[in-house]
């Protein structure tokens, strides 16, 4: 049925959005739960505006100027017909479509069902412009990505110390509550839907952090966890689970969860089975391995190769893969011995590995080498392994850019990563882009979800923009994410947008392209990360981390700050880059400004290539990010009483934007005050310092 939620935001799919569509006359020849899909959606659309839709060709609610049909069998409608005997675009592939115009009749044509349910999704982003003029030649959209996945960080309890949802900021779960499932399904629709119209096509329900009731999942709560596949599967989304490497142990009473031991390898093989028995489409397994506190093979003294590859057997002959993380660390290093590094632990414990992954193991590696820091170098790993399948992980949730209290639109950092050549500019150098869409080597586009049970789904509602950006660049990477912007206010504010767009195109813009700098500019500097509160990490704590077990440093000192990662006189972390980008962060002079005290120690007074001091440009950035953020909440005051946005929604943001000042000046005066009394050095434009 079409039942979702009512009691939650429309986001970026309300009614109006369908309008164009649903005063059209529709033919929807699709089959499958995702034609099934297409058609409820353009029935609901139709019911709504005047159009009719129609199953076949005769149906009274011809004629059409709309259809959607499959490649496979012969188009029912001439127009249709006419298209697919045009060719010329090759094969679509599972997810692909084409649109065209042909005798003004839109014509979308996919080879497979969820392919239609993109295109479907596609004809609204275009609105009007999906019809009318003359004809236009069929144009191929196909995916870059394969895998477009969300990781849920959902606990089935709140976790004494992380709550629900792991660093989660949009109230509970989605999924589950008390220990077992949540029950409201609509929502689970509603959301599924959501991720749908953005390209998303796989989600992992349950925290990497795998507690013992999360663990239950793979095995007396299975019928749960089939429940909520049911619900994803009409909008093409594969189910995933992130299972506990002991479960063998914590489930299966076994002595052992080494992964070369029979009776282990066994018992894997028999929950796969028993999970594609309920589920079977499922999409596979997620796995924290050896890693904060988690379980995995180096108890038994066996390799991450060993371990990915006995649960990728266990998944093969269901089609299923494993996406094995990479954040693999030692959390609990002596601060005292400048030897360990944590930024080359993921290099250090995977790239000897390359090429010892079965074919359906996916290594997810996070975009830096350190936590989702506002702003980090790329991870070297994903230069490093080019006989590993590999996924790039994302965090949407903004654990570490200001937990959806402020705003930080994610999209220009991601599309940065996404666009970085590892092997530099002028050769003919892939991008991180390319290597994760690899149609052989590639892994996919993971992100961290930031939604929860929270009426506007992200805490903050201006946040649903990064959860749209995310889905939408896994389509396309190369997207400019101010144009994903665009489509994400269009869509979002459509209902009142009708009046006049550009006030509120303007205010939202002034807010959110810089956002991400705005944020960077008042928080750490340069690159060197952390300086957050410890273990919840919202706000500002200089000194928080630094003389902890957790590999996380600045080393500020009298005479200057940064951690040295060089070859020639620190950790050597720059080694593991290829080149150009080795030498380049090798030498204090060419490394990104924005990057340097990441790679490098140098005195207050150092030189950036801006022309600033180090210390200069600490004090100019976090007086000009102070202000900027003060400059944003006026531009969302000066929407109050236009009637361009919804007075509740108005007032959440404002709520939020009022906490964002405050920290933002907390922020400013505490790293301010901590480095002039580190450094001595003052403030060239006599600006008070506390
Ligand atoms: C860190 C989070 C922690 C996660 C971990 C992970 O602080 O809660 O469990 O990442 O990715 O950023 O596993």
């Amino acid at each position: 049925s079409m039942d979702v939620s009512t009691d939650v935001h429309a986001a970026w799919l309300p009614p109006e959005a369908f309008r164009a569509l649903g005063s059209h006359r529709v033919l929807v020849q699709g089959d499958g739960p995702q034609g099934v899909t297409v058609y409820e959606e353009v029935a609901q659309a139709c019911a709504a505006y005047g159009g009719r839709v129609g199953r076949a060709p005769g149906d009274e609610a011809g004629p059409y100027d709309l259809v959607f049909a499959l490649t496979g069998a012969e188009p029912a409608l001439p127009e249709a017909a006419a298209v697919l005997a045009g060719g010329g675009v090759g094969a679509l592939g599972d997810e692909g479509f084409l649109t065209a115009r042909r005798d003004g009749v839109t014509v979308v044509l996919a080879d497979a069902p969820a392919g239609l349910l993109y295109g479907l999704f596609h004809v609204v982003r275009l609105g009007e412009a999906a019809f009318g003029g003359g004809d236009a030649p069929a144009e191929a959209h196909r995916p870059a990505m394969r895998t477009r996945m969300l990781d849920h960080w959902d606990n089935l309890d709140v976790h004494p110390v992380m709550g629900h949802v792991e660093r989660g900021y949009s109230g509970g779960s989605i999924f589950w509550r008390d220990g077992g499932p949540r029950g409201d399904l609509p929502r689970v629709r509603a959301y599924a839907r959501l991720l749908a119209a953005t390209g998303v096509n796989a989600v992992s329900v349950n925290n990497v952090n795998v507690h013992t009731a999360e663990t239950r999942l793979l095995t007396e709560r299975l019928g749960d966890v089939a429940d909520l596949a049911d619900v994803f599967r009409p909008y093409g989304i594969r189910l995933h689970l992130s299972v506990n490497f002991a479960s063998p142990v914590v489930l299966g009473g076994l002595p052992t969860a080494d992964p070369l031991d029979g009776d282990v390898r066994a018992w894997w093989g028999k929950a796969a089975a028993r999970v594609y028995e309920a589920i079977p489409d499922f999409g596979g397994f997620v796995v924290k391995a050896d890693s904060e506190g988690q379980p995995g093979p180096f108890t038994y003294g066996r390799s991450h190769a060993d371990g990915a590859n006995m649960l990728a057997e266990a998944l093969a002959p269901f089609g299923g893969e494993v996406h094995w993380r990479a954040f693999v660390y030692n959390h609990t290093q002596d601060w005292r011995d400048r030897s360990t590094d944590r930024a080359r632990a993921a290099y250090d414990h995977f790239a000897p590995l390359d090429g010892a992954f079965h074919p359906n193991v996916v290594l997810q590696v996070k975009h830096g080498p350190m936590d989702f820091q506002t702003r980090e170098p790329v991870s070297p790993v994903i230069a490093a392994m080019p006989a590993t399948r590999l996924a790039v992980e994302l965090q949407v949730t903004q654990e570490y850019t200001g937990q959806q209290r402020h705003v930080c639109y994610l999209g220009p950092m991601w599309s940065e990563v996404l666009g970085f050549r590892p092997w530099g500019a002028d050769s003919e150098g892939r991008t991180v882009a390319a290597l994760a869409a690899d149609p052989a080597a590639g892994g996919g586009l993971v992100a961290v979800s930031n939604v929860g049970d929270d009426p506007y789904w992200t805490g903050h509602p201006l946040a649903q923009a990064n959860l749209y950006a995310f889905g939408r660049l896994a389509w396309a990477p190369h997207s400019d994410p101010a144009a994903l912007l665009d489509e994400w206010i269009d869509l979002t504010f459509v209902p009142l947008l009708s009046r006049d767009p550009v006030p509120l195109r303007r205010a939202l813009h002034a807010m959110m392209d810089g956002s991400w700098h705005t944020y960077e500019r008042y928080t750490a500097p340069l690159g060197v990360g952390f300086m957050v509160r410890p273990g919840h990490h919202y706000g500002p704590d200089v000194d928080g981390y630094e003389y902890t077990p957790w590999g996380t440093y600045h080393y500020a000192d009298r005479d200057g700050i940064g951690v040295d990662r060089t070859r020639a006189t620190g950790t050597g972390y720059t080694g593991q880059y290829p080149q150009p980008w080795s030498a380049v962060y090798e030498s204090a002079e060419r490394c990104p400004d924005e990057l340097l005290l990441f790679f490098h120690h140098v005195p207050y007074g150092h030189v950036l290539q801006s022309g600033s001091t180090v210390i200069q440009h600490i004090y100019d950035t976090h007086f000009a990010g102070a202000e900027e953020a003060a400059g944003q909440r006026s531009s969302w005051q000066e929407l109050a009483g236009s009637g361009l946005v919804d007075a509740a929604l108005h007032a959440r943001v404002l709520e939020r934007l009022d906490e964002q000042v405050r920290c933002a000046q907390e922020w400013r005066d505490q790293v301010n005050a901590y480095f002039l009394r580190k450094s001595g050095v003052r403030d060239a434009r006599g600006r008070h310092i506390p």
